[in-house]
């Protein structure tokens, strides 16, 4: 991508910014990182930092297998966004946190996705991500997280931190269009694969090297469910002093009128029966609500696509307590619908939930790879409008 500009951005200082939120509220944002929260915040940012170079490593393959020229130049373009979103992170270690924070964007090198010895520090970024369907999936879902995570750090009393990734969401939006529209044009396809067949019946659909909505379900499921852990507990100390030290706030926090939440509590649904919580204890809870309703919008969007075909089938998140590896539900037979059920039950049911192995071999059969430009392959309509108001057909990538 040769007019594409490497370096580190910041968005512009906001003159005589104060402390948006927790106990400091109204006090100078810090522009060095006072002493007592320096490993806190630390841990934050290379948390963050790792993540992004991860999802480059899950998403190195996928090329070989691009369903047209446009999506191989969009899945470019978030890789090489994902680089210089690493760079903003490491720059913010190396420029503020000195020895510690050298060495530890050294072992930002030395992690990689799914290594058994020094794999990436949050589940998903280890998951394999070996196919478009994944792709789509995941820059739906995961990169939805990114936005929560980013505008709660925008928020941040640590104005570089602030900046860096106010810079950063800026470039988010694409990536999740890039998952918003990957599926719509999925279901598309498939629905027009289902008109020209005049069935639903998932063998014949995938016969003719279309994704049934069945499978779309089950991919939505392993991607979503694995999402949400990404939140962390529902019941969390370190939501807690985060907030109150000012180190990390709510998406949009101006919106909301208490900013400091002492008094607050909040009813939090955990195995053992609803139980009342302080909110600042709640806060991961909260933003992982507002993630799902925020989810629900492209979910909306495909459901209709499906109604206007005249078809029954309604495509569905599943419950936040479905398969979760991280908080009170973590490890719990629990179907998707968020009833718990027998482990027995949940062992045999769960294939049918999630990709199974024939799933993923079914739809790994899928992915061959289109390169003349304009053109698309079997499984997935092509977009409504090219990149940057060039036509469809331009060719967005140069081979040699
Ligand atoms: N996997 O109190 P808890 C993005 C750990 S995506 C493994 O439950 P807390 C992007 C946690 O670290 C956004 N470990 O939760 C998207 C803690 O360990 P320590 C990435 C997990 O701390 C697409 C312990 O469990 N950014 O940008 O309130 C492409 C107890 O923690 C997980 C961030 O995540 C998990 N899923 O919140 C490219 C922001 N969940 O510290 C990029 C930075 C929790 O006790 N991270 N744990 O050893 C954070 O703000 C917080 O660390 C978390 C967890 C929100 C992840």
């Amino acid at each position: 991508m040769p007019d594409y500009r490497w370096g580190i951005f910041l968005a512009d200082a906001v003159p005589g910014r104060s402390i948006g939120f927790g106990d400091q509220m109204g006090q100078p944002v810090w522009q060095q990182v006072p002493g007592e929260y320096r490993s806190t915040l630390r841990r934050l940012i290379v948390t963050q930092g790792d993540t992004e170079p991860a999802s480059v490593e899950q998403q190195r393959l996928l090329g070989h297998t691009c369903p047209s020229m446009y999506d191989l130049r969009n899945l470019f373009q978030i890789n090489v966004e994902e680089g210089r979103h690493l760079w903003a992170m490491v720059y913010l270690l190396h420029a503020y946190f000195g020895r510690d924070g050298r060495e530890e964007a050294e072992e930002l090198l030395a992690r990689h996705s799914g290594d058994a010895d020094k794999p990436r520090i949050l589940t998903t970024f280890n998951e394999p991500m070996s196919d478009w369907l994944s792709l789509f999936c995941f820059t739906y879902f995961t990169d939805r997280d990114g936005k929560y995570q980013l505008k709660s750090f925008a928020e941040s009393a640590f104005d570089p931190l602030s900046r860096t990734c106010r810079f950063m969401l800026t470039e988010e939006a694409h990536h999740m269009f890039v998952g918003e529209t990957g599926i719509s044009r999925v279901v598309k396809r498939t629905l027009e694969v289902m008109k020209e067949l005049g069935t639903d019946d998932p063998v014949r659909i995938r016969a003719h090297g279309a994704v049934d909505l069945q499978t779309l379900q089950k991919y939505l499921n392993f991607w979503c469910s694995s999402s949400l852990d990404l939140f962390g507990s529902e019941i969390s100390s370190n939501s807690a002093a985060n907030f109150a030290s000012g180190l990390k706030g709510r998406p949009d926090e101006t919106q909301y009128e208490d900013h400091v939440l002492r008094d607050k509590t909040l009813n939090v649904a955990i195995p053992e029966g609803a139980q009342d919580v302080p909110m600042l204890n709640a806060l991961n809870e909260v933003m992982r609500e507002s993630y799902l309703k925020d989810c629900e919008i492209g979910l909306k969007r495909w459901n209709r696509m499906i109604e206007r075909a005249g078809h029954a089938l309604r495509l569905s998140l599943p419950s936040s307590r479905f398969r979760r590896a991280i908080g009170a539900w973590a490890g719990l037979p629990v179907d998707p619908q968020g009833q718990m059920i027998s482990k027995e039950e949940y062992g045999e049911s769960l294939p049918g939930w999630i990709p199974s192995d024939a799933d993923k071999v079914f739809v790994h059969s899928l992915m061959q790879r289109v390169i003349e430009p304009g053109k698309m392959a079997g499984w997935i309509a092509p977009p409504e409008r090219g990149v940057n108001n060039l036509p469809v057909e331009y060719e967005y990538v140069k081979l040699h």
